[in-house]
């Protein structure tokens, strides 16, 4: 029987033995593709289109028609193995002497058109560095939150940390836990401004946009552990007509402790230290009774003015403008923690007391910077800002 190889080995026997001998009388100059004339013909058009590309995209396109898989003398050498064997090497040199003055042409054009095409976007991308430059506005933090920022920093310093709330607060920690009685004039409408208002129900379960930052206080009390230190700089909303001193909108900073042992000399001391720090030691601070329902005894504290150090208020001085020759600037407002508040948040009034204090921020701005009407601090004028040397 046949083997698979046996049958293959027979298979071309038979097919050499059909094929035509070699051609030994063959003439390479017959094969047209491959005669001179033939030859010089596409050198002298590969040549040619080469020197006319007159872009680096001509130049790939004439490369592509003359040295390409399809370019007459690269199927001109495909011919040469259909030489007798002595013809090959005569012709192969001679196609392939071509075939590199080609390559060589291309490669001289592609660096001049390079070089043309370099020195263009040299020019077309120039940049005049000695042109003025168009500035960048790069906006900056408003003095008021850098102010508020700032306040803060004081009481950070001295160990406090910083709390926050929602502007949009509960009746409840507003006004009721900060023992406000229902009938309070601050819970009108024509002082705080009600998100949602639900009258006739027991208690208060309105929604108010928060009028001050003393919320803050009930949240701190109710989910931080004693001893309590915190400051709590905000933003308000109050129902009122704007003036020189007054905005419906504007910021406060809280500050409590409570501790064990706390005392009014603890507040006047932390009020001290504050006024120090920002301007400098050597002024005195006043306290004088005021009312708040959530402090018992309460206060408004006053600085002696950081201008005419109390010269002003002197028969015949010059007047001052920053504390309207008065002497004092009054700074906040204050007092010990009422212990129905520390009651309304669960804490034994009998082993813990407090203090807090609250003061407004713009109107602390306008003090230090002698600004004489609040509302140029929400104009949103870049004016204003720049005074400040804030980078604009
Ligand atoms: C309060 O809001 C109290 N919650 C402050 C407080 C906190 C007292 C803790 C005791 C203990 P008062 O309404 O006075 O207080 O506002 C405090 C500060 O906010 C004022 O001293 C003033 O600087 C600023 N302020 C008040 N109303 C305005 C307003 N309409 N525009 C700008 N600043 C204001």
């Amino acid at each position: 029987m046949r083997t698979l190889a046996g049958s293959v080995r027979a298979h071309w026997k038979q097919a050499i033995r059909t094929m035509s001998a070699p051609n030994k009388n063959y003439d390479p100059v017959e094969v047209t593709a491959l005669s001179p004339e033939e030859i010089e013909r596409a050198l002298e058009a590969a040549l040619g289109a080469i020197a006319a590309a007159g872009s680096l995209d001509e130049l790939k396109a004439a490369r592509l028609a003359h040295s390409g898989d399809r370019a007459p003398l690269t199927l001109a050498r495909a011919e040469i193995g259909a030489l007798p064997p002595q013809a090959r090497a005569e012709a192969g040199k001679r196609v392939g002497a071509v075939q590199g003055q080609v390559k060589a042409a291309i490669g001289r054009r592609q660096a001049a058109l390079e070089k043309e095409r370099d020195e263009r976007v040299l020019i077309a991308e120039a940049v005049d560095v000695t042109l003025p430059a168009a500035r960048q506005v790069q906006g900056a933090r408003h003095p008021v939150s850098l102010s508020a920022e700032l306040l803060s920093d004081v009481f950070v310093a001295m160990g406090y940390e910083v709390a926050e709330g929602p502007e949009v607060e509960a009746e409840w920690y507003n006004f009721d836990a900060l023992n406000f009685p229902p009938d309070h004039p601050a819970r009108e409408m024509q002082d705080t401004l009600f998100i949602a208002r639900q009258d006739g129900l027991p208690g208060s379960s309105g929604i108010v946009a928060r009028t001050h930052t003393s919320p803050v206080q009930i949240r701190s009390l109710l989910t931080r552990p004693l001893p309590l230190y915190v400051v709590s700089p905000g933003r308000v909303y109050r129902n009122e007509a704007s003036d020189a001193t007054h905005l419906a909108a504007f910021y406060q900073i809280e500050g409590l402790a409570v501790d064990e042992g706390l005392t009014m000399a603890d507040l006047r001391g932390a009020i001290q230290a504050f006024v120090d720090v920002l301007f400098g030691a050597g002024l005195r601070t006043r306290l004088r009774p005021d009312y708040f329902p959530f402090t018992e005894p309460s206060a408004d504290v006053s600085m002696e003015c950081h201008v005419c150090r109390g010269a002003s208020v002197k028969p015949g001085a010059d007047p001052c403008r920053t504390c309207r020759s008065m002497g004092w600037i009054e700074l906040a407002g204050c007092g010990m923690v009422n212990p129905r508040v520390l009651v309304a948040c669960g804490i034994d009034p009998d082993r813990y007391s407090g203090f807090a204090f609250g003061l407004g921020v713009e109107r602390a701005l306008m003090l230090a910077h002698g600004i004489g009407d609040i509302k140029d601090t929400t104009d949103g004028d870049v004016r204003f800002s720049r005074a400040f040397g804030m980078e604009l």
